[in-house]
């Protein structure tokens, strides 16, 4: 496979660095956890690391604003760790991806501390979505625009004591940029060849389907289609010449694009423009043979055309946890779904994860394993006090928010705080240390065994095309170039292997007549 192509069929490991190890002792996880945690992840066999985003923030939303991006914040290190790390990772056959977020900047970004300062009708504030307000005396919002955060009922726009409002989809410390100023472009350009310059890989767009708006700001309800601001025609001419900056350092970029509508997602996968996009399709579907099926399907079908690899995700920082989803009544992922208390199967849902990593790792396309996915780490509960998430406390206190899947690592089963580090920022539950590296490390049948092992063997199945298998109702058999095979067992009796010479990896025993249980996955050779 040419050099340029790794990403096509890649491992990618996201790095939450705020929960991964805390190198000083302070209970953020930091760059100097990640170097020294380095070793683990290549005996993982990770191709390329996704860091959240490291830069300069105050932490409103985990970092997802960001003040300075040139900056890497001071709990987690500095620019030239950021270089070490990069380095060092790239010296073990890793490479780096960084986290932008076009949409929008921190409020303590200079450019909107000027715009504050500068007052309506300034320069400063074109470079962000500024307006007055209807109603009498300005006092409503200038429209009718939702929350980006889903269940939250507070408005998007924020107003200022000089009577102008300002716009912002996520939190209020979180203002939209005005993607139709060309100083607004530019500097994202210059902000890729940043760390282009250092050596990073790839990047990962946040919100990549939200930057550019109606200039008007018209309503919703009154002007739905095309969209006001998810998914706008304009979007592609920003990323094609973004794509014109990556291809001048053979960088990558993956889009994060919520879009339900397969046709318009796959625009940005175009070959001029995105690499590769998130597959929320494939996170959100419920642990359901027919339903598993139609979404690979669908999934390969929308990426052909436009000679795009898929990517397969089963969770991230904003998600529930695999093994916590695939345990409850609804095996689906839905913003609007999430609630406290709801009742968890964690040995069904382990079952199913491991399962359902022997699954992704088999298909065609690039894989994303989130920290603490190959620790089989379940959600969390955060006792509401600790609680740090936006999310939640935007939404009213109803959404337990995402912080239960954020928690910090455990490393070591006999060390304070499971070997994260300090007092970690969000607190581990009772049990955790049972989940830790070193527990699992020797043991060929814990989590962390299956995704190596997984990982190691993940080559055998090649770059070729997935072909469907015959197979009993309820179970997913394809196979793929080079005769390896996987099959799943989604229905509820035992089924038998299709005909093989050697069985290469399974998530779980076999019965005691060689079938394949319920949940259960195997990989095998023809
Ligand atoms: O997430 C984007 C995001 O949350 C939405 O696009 C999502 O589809 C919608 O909110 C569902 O409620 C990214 C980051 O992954 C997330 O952590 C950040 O909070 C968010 O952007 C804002 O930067």
């Amino acid at each position: 496979m040419a050099q340029q192509d790794w990403w096509r069929s890649a491992v990618i490991y996201q790095v939450y660095v705020r929960s991964f190890a805390d190198g000083d002792g302070d209970g953020t996880g930091d760059l100097a956890g990640v170097r020294a945690g380095l070793p683990y992840l290549a005996e993982l066999g990770v191709d390329a690391l996704w860091f959240n985003p490291w830069y300069l923030s105050p932490m409103k939303d985990g970092g997802y604003d960001v003040a300075d991006y040139r900056a890497v914040d001071p709990a987690f290190g500095n620019l030239a760790e950021a270089e070490k790390l990069i380095a060092e990772a790239r010296e073990l056959g890793i490479r780096t991806i960084v986290d932008i977020v076009p949409n929008h900047v921190s409020d303590r970004h200079p450019w909107f501390r000027a715009a504050l300062q500068a007052g309506p009708g300034s320069p400063e504030r074109e470079l962000f979505h500024f307006r007055r307000g209807r109603g009498r005396r300005g006092e409503l919002p200038p429209n009718d625009w939702p929350s980006q955060f889903v269940g939250s009922a507070e408005p998007v726009w924020t107003r200022l004591p000089d009577g102008d409002w300002y716009l912002h989809l996520f939190t209020p410390e979180q203002p939209d940029l005005n993607w139709a100023h060309p100083v607004v472009r530019q500097e994202h350009e210059d902000i890729l060849r940043f760390w282009f310059e250092r050596g990073v890989a790839g990047v990962r767009i946040d919100s990549a389907a939200l930057l550019a708006k109606d200039p008007a700001l018209p309503d919703l309800a009154s002007a739905p289609d095309p969209h006001p601001f998810v998914d706008r025609d304009e979007l592609h001419d920003i990323y094609r010449s973004w794509r014109a900056v990556a291809d001048e350092y053979d960088a990558v970029f993956v889009g994060e694009v919520w879009l339900p509508d397969t046709e318009r997602f796959a625009r940005y996968l175009r070959p001029d423009e995105l690499h590769t996009a998130f597959n929320f399709s494939f996170l959100s579907c419920p642990w359901d043979p027919e339903r598993l099926r139609a979404s690979i399907d669908t999934t390969l079908a929308e990426h052909a055309p436009v000679g795009a690899p898929a990517t397969w995700v089963l969770c991230n920082h904003d998600v529930t946890r695999t093994v916590t989803r695939y345990g409850r009544e609804d095996t689906g992922f839905d913003f609007a779904a999430k609630a406290f208390g709801t009742p968890t199967d964690l040995a069904l849902g382990t079952r199913r994860a491991r399962a359902a990593a022997l699954l992704t790792l088999a298909l065609p396309g690039a894989v994303y394993v989130y920290q603490g996915e190959e620790l089989g780490l379940p959600e969390a509960d955060i006792p509401r006090d600790r609680i740090e998430d936006p999310m939640h406390f935007r939404s009213g206190g109803t959404d337990p928010g995402r912080d239960g899947c954020r928690v910090p690592l455990p490393w070591a089963a006999g060390a304070p705080h499971a070997g994260f580090g300090g007092e970690p920022w969000l607190p581990q539950p009772a049990g955790w240390a049972s989940y830790a590296v070193d527990r699992q490390s020797g043991d060929p049948a814990s989590m962390l065994s299956l995704y190596r092992e997984a990982i190691r063997l993940r080559p055998a199945f090649g770059d070729g095309p997935l072909t469907w298998l015959p197979a009993p109702e309820g179970v997913l058999a394809f196979a793929r170039a080079q005769g390896s095979l996987c099959v799943v067992n989604l229905a509820d009796t035992p089924a038998d292997l299709p005909p093989h010479s050697r069985l290469l990896l399974a998530s779980g025993p076999l019965d005691p007549r060689g079938r394949l249980p319920k949940d259960t996955a195997v990989w095998l050779h023809g």
